[in-house]
């Protein structure tokens, strides 16, 4: 495609919660050229991004009431969703943001790891915000790194993320209710997944549920997906994935084999903080139905803990996983070491021993 941003329409059913320039790309990005070979080897490299060929995108935003006492952002009316639209930029790209405030509150959306001034700072005290009703524009800048009397500074490209800091004093009762969501900035030449997940730890909440209706994230073997991590509230989270582990880097991803940054599969994850990774669903363990949790104990017996289900590669179930998730849904993932009956589980009517083994 020789001009990757004709691709891009808000209502392109391919990228229904995502907007990248040159989103066809992402679209376009071949499933099967991400296969485990032989011993787990992972086939070939993903297609480099392209350059943007534009510098300016306008998207529109809304705010919206949904069921539940949750607020969420959607990119068209009646489309609100908590987490909102994941938003992706390239560096040196400007987003340009109408948001629609459809509440009866005053609320704004403020980025992080972007460039704005401070009429789009989206603070009260900066007095730029959506009074309700109103509809405002917000403007975004990112930049590339550049060398500067000697020293590289940083250029824009992380994982970010977007949420209200209006509604009351500081956001807080929208962020608490849902408006938030995920801010990519991509530099020339990353790296783009399959699919993409994001989770935010939102008090003791994971993208305001609790376990068991927290988020069930579904790959088949061998594809690329993408976490975005965000913390939001009043309390510390870690984030740990099982079976997986990524590069504790900008990407999430190793530069190669000399690349000496940490690998993790458990990372921080407190209010304000947000950072991304990719993996391969199953490498090297296969596929099954594997936990996501917050790894303060208490917060995963409340309710912090939810399924990345790897698929077998031709998209069936792999034996097992769905006795694991019953399991996870009848224990309501939680509440197990806190509640569970010290008794021995009771006989069933062939005399055998009711409860499955844990
Ligand atoms: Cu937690």
């Amino acid at each position: 495609m020789s001009d990757p941003t004709s691709e891009l329409q808000p209502a392109n059913p391919l990228s229904r919660r995502s907007l990248l320039l040159g989103a066809g790309v992402l679209a376009a990005a071949p499933v099967a050229a991400y296969v485990l070979g032989p011993g787990g080897a992972v086939a070939p490299a993903a297609a480099a991004a392209p350059a943007p060929s534009a510098t300016v995108r306008r998207i529109t935003m809304y705010a919206e009431r949904l069921p539940g006492g949750m607020v969420g952002y959607g990119l068209a009316a009646g489309t609100a969703t908590v987490p909102g639209p994941v938003l992706e930029m390239w560096e040196g790209e400007t987003l340009e943001i109408t948001l629609v405030n459809t509440t009866d509150q005053r609320l704004s959306i403020h980025p992080h790891g972007v460039n704005y001034d401070v009429d789009s700072d989206g603070s009260p005290f900066n007095d730029s915000f959506n009074e309700p009703g109103e509809t405002r524009v917000y403007v975004w800048s990112t930049v590339p790194m550049a060398r500067d009397r000697g020293i590289w500074m940083p250029g824009s490209a992380g994982y970010w993320h977007y949420h209200d800091h209006a509604w009351g004093e500081h956001g807080t009762p929208g962020v608490a209710a849902g408006l938030y969501g995920a801010l990519v900035v991509r530099r020339v030449g990353d790296v783009l997944p399959q699919k993409q997940f994001t989770v935010v730890f939102n008090d003791m909440l994971v993208n305001n549920k609790a376990a068991p209706d927290t988020p069930m994230f579904e790959a088949k073997l061998g594809e690329r997906v993408e976490f975005i991590c965000i913390g939001h509230g009043n309390t510390f989270h870690t984030f740990h994935l099982h079976a997986h582990r990524w590069a504790n880097s900008r990407t999430g991803l190793l530069q190669g084999r000399d690349d000496p940054s940490q690998v993790v599969d458990n990372r921080d994850l407190n209010p304000g903080d947000s950072f991304g990774f990719q993996v391969v669903a199953g490498l090297g363990v296969g596929p099954g139905a594997w936990m996501y949790h917050c790894h303060v104990q208490f917060h995963a017996d409340g309710g912090m803990a939810g399924i990345f289900l790897v698929r077998n590669a031709d998209g069936s179930m792999p034996p097992g996983a769905q006795e694991s998730i019953d399991r996870f849904r009848g224990h309501g993932g939680h509440a197990g070491a806190a509640v569970d009956p010290v008794a021995p589980p009771l006989p069933d009517e062939s005399g055998q021993a009711g409860h499955p083994g844990h």
